[in-house]
């Protein structure tokens, strides 16, 4: 019913628009105006709204970016966020007042220029000097800027350190599971079809670089000032992990493994004091939208001091000692070791934000 009131509102309305085109049309048919004919005053019209509309498109955009940049990405809290966002302010410098200078230029010409019966046109074919200028100019700036902007992302995706503490996040619909390498700081072999409900990453039991990896799901934590390398994996669809502070996104791909490292350089505690947010955590997202609950795709990362992270590591249970017991995978055949393996790990997922 509501629709069909709407729908008789709309057809009236744009009678009603008809009936006042028509009218405006006779009454100019009466004063004996001719609506095709442009007068001079309709050109300097013209002219005064372009560079109103020029002035309200630019206080449109310095009100923008006062009042939604802070919206942007938040304060850096990894070592290579610093060059990240020293490449974006440069960028932004550069751009910014070409993009105001030519704004402005565009609206003062458009005035000065706006046809005048006395005006004639200039005939100007070529000028090999301003050719020169602007070809030359912006060659050497947008040069310059990808040059610089290659070598950062070269930094940024070149090889861990040695030194680099190994841990996997694997992605699947909804959630994030952390593996960390343990004491040999090598993550074990894993794969799909290694796969069952006691063993949900896929682990390789018989690597003898699996036994000490310690998976741990609720919070990820990390040390100030050393270098972290992600191994990424996804069990489903593509993912992407989002570390927004880090200034870190790699995609998750079903049937490979991508990576990315890192070095975080202020702790939680001390960006809760820079944001003024006592309950403030950085995190791990879902940056590609992966189904229904994608929204929720998310995962608190603790960022403390070497000690307090080895504290915490070292309280967690090895792959040996917990999840699966060392032995070649047997394939769930009963939907009751399912669930009982269901229920395991949900122990382990609750027990892991108290054990800290
Ligand atoms: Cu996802």
């Amino acid at each position: 019913m509501i629709n069909l009131l709407i729908a008789i509102v709309i057809i009236l309305a744009v009678i009603v628009l008809a009936k006042v085109v028509r009218v405006f049309e006779l009454s100019t048919d009466l004063k004996g105006d001719n609506p095709a004919e442009i007068t001079a005053s309709d050109n300097k019209t013209q002219a005064t709204m372009f560079v109103i509309g020029v002035v309200a498109w630019l206080s449109f955009v310095v009100y923008s970016v006062y009042a939604w940049g802070p919206l942007l990405l938040p304060e850096s809290a990894s070592v290579h966020g610093d060059d990240i966002d020293g490449l974006m302010s440069l960028t932004w410098w550069i751009i910014g007042p070409m993009f105001f200078l030519c704004h402005i230029l565009l609206a003062y010409f458009g005035y000065k220029y706006y046809y005048k019966k006395e005006n004639t046109a200039t005939f100007f074919a070529h000028s090999t000097k301003l050719e020169m200028i602007w070809t030359t100019v912006p060659t050497i700036v947008l040069t310059s800027l990808i040059v610089y902007g290659l070598s950062i992302w070269n930094e940024v995706t070149s090889l861990e350190p040695d030194d680099s503490i190994e841990i996997e996040l694997y992605a699947k619909q909804f959630d994030w599971t952390a593996r960390y390498a343990g004491a040999d700081n090598v993550l074990g072999k894993s794969g799909y079809r290694l796969i069952t409900a006691d063993n949900p990453l896929g682990v390789s039991m018989t690597d003898a670089a699996s036994g000490d990896d310690k998976i741990v799901r609720g919070e990820l934590h990390l040390p100030v000032g050393k270098p972290v390398v992600f191994k990424f994996h996804s069990r489903d669809v593509l993912h992407s992990a989002y570390m927004p502070h880090f200034r870190l996104q790699m995609n998750c791909v079903p049937g490979m493994t991508t990576q990315f490292h890192m070095v975080p350089k202020t702790t939680t505690k001390e960006m809760r004091e820079i944001t003024g947010n006592p309950e403030f955590n950085y995190l791990l997202l879902c940056n590609k939208i992966c189904g229904a609950a994608h929204y929720n795709m998310q995962m608190d990362v603790i960022v403390e001091s070497e000690e307090d992270y080895a504290a915490w590591l070292a309280d967690k249970k090895t792959i040996a000692e917990s999840v699966v017991v060392a032995a070649p995978v047997v394939v769930v055949e009963t939907t009751e070791v399912a669930a009982e393996a269901e229920v395991s790990t949900e122990e382990e997922h609750t027990e892991a934000p108290a054990s800290h």
